[in-house]
């Protein structure tokens, strides 16, 4: 006769293997640009039972969470010896975020994490959190890891538990588990975050997506998309920062925006997402847009599509912080299918996917913003009467 433990076990792990075997099929017809899916691809009950719960039955015999999970979501991703890796940021229900690998043999279901979180080495000023990783293949031979580090705000009065600084916090690997902490990058702006490196020299020089900020969540002077070079990654220091893609007034990206996974470069320019935030009513609205930069001049944008890519919809505008999607992670897989995993509401991760040659005709046929009603209802007319001309 089995324990109230043993059977209360046993039931754990049937709905957790139920639930990682879960088979995952994309939606509807879609927009044609991407497809998205039935159900996403991590959640906190992903995680391992191993990691949640003390399975001894002599030091818990409740068999209770002894380390909970609050949330899987904002995921760095990468193809590593034929599967497909994403770094998810992991949050305990203690706050603090810690990267974990989770593999796939297909990029949209099955996903495991495998036994142990990354171990992130850290700095001689040690991080409070860490999150939001990018990984990046560098044409110099490591796999890059770049993620915020965030620590109290030293100047804050006694009175203030909550100001922070955040700034672009670095490692670098060639297995994926053994990492090498590498200094902050040092930047003109007071803080940064969504700091991404390029995956190639440019003028034999380390390219950095950066996001100047002034505050730790307001970008006040500062915001945009910015680019900057540094000599190393080992005394990495970026002089000048080059506002590639500003904010702008009554646009998706009003308020804040920020460089996603590293761009994909393609014959016709290198191909980016990004995620754009606005004010409303209910708070801060994250969604993910799309541009072109020139395969010369990286500062240069050359497409950029009117709007969103891809908002929240459904459950995944509701979370922990409702109504963001927010991506730090895409693979370029062999046949030129692009997997992007998203994160919906600061909980959950999902994928879409789409093609390299879908997403660049997204962008380079896609009408642009005009920034006025007018020039909207100009662009409906035209495919209007373009469409009855048929
Ligand atoms: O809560 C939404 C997102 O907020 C931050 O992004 P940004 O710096 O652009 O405001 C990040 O903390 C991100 O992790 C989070 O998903």
């Amino acid at each position: 006769m089995s324990t109230s433990f043993e059977k209360r076990l046993a039931q754990l792990q049937a709905n957790h293997q139920n639930l990682i075997s879960m088979p995952n099929a994309p939606i509807g017809l879609g927009n044609g640009i991407f497809e998205r899916y039935k159900h996403s691809v991590l959640t906190a009950a992903h995680t391992p039972l191993f990691w949640r719960y003390d399975l001894n039955p002599q030091t818990n015999p409740f068999l209770m969470e002894r380390f909970g999970i609050n949330a899987v979501f904002n995921a760095g991703a990468i193809k590593w010896q034929g599967n497909y890796l994403v770094a998810a940021r992991v949050e305990g229900i203690d706050r603090k975020s810690f990267f974990a690998i989770a593999e796939s043999p297909n990029g949209i279901d099955q996903f495991q994490f495998w036994d142990y979180p990354i171990t992130m080495p850290e700095t001689e000023d040690p991080d409070t959190n860490v999150y939001d990783l990018r990984l990046v293949a560098h044409e110099d031979g490591w796999i890059y890891g770049l993620f915020c580090s965030e620590r109290k705000d030293p100047s804050a009065p006694a009175s203030d538990t909550s100001s922070a600084v955040a700034q672009a916090g670095m490692a670098r690997t060639k297995d994926l588990i053994n990492w090498e902490r590498l200094p902050d990058l040092k930047t003109p702006s007071p803080q940064q975050r969504n700091v991404v490196l390029h995956p190639e020299f440019v003028d034999g020089k380390y390219a950095f997506y950066t996001r100047p900020q002034d505050g730790f969540i307001s970008a006040g002077t500062g915001g945009g998309i910015g680019f900057g070079l540094a000599e190393s990654m080992t005394n990495p220091v970026v002089a000048t920062e080059t506002i590639v893609h500003e904010r702008q007034y009554h646009t998706v990206y009003e308020v804040k925006n920020g460089q996603g996974p590293a761009p994909i470069k393609t014959p016709q320019g290198w191909l980016h997402l990004a995620h754009g935030v606005r004010n409303t009513a209910a708070g801060l609205r994250y969604v993910l847009y799309m541009f072109m930069t020139d395969l010369q001049d990286l500062t240069k944008i050359i497409h950029q599509p009117a709007g969103y890519f891809l908002a929240p919809e459904g459950e995944e505008r509701i979370g922990d912080v409702s109504n963001v999607a927010f991506s730090n992670g895409w693979i370029l897989d062999d046949d030129g299918t692009v997997l992007m995993y998203y994160a919906s509401s600061d909980t959950r991760l999902h994928v879409a996917t789409s093609s390299v040659e879908r997403l660049v005709d997204y962008c380079i046929n896609t009408p642009q913003d005009g920034f006025r009603s007018a020039t909207s209802v100009e662009t409906l007319k035209e495919i209007i009467r373009k469409n009855k001309a048929l």
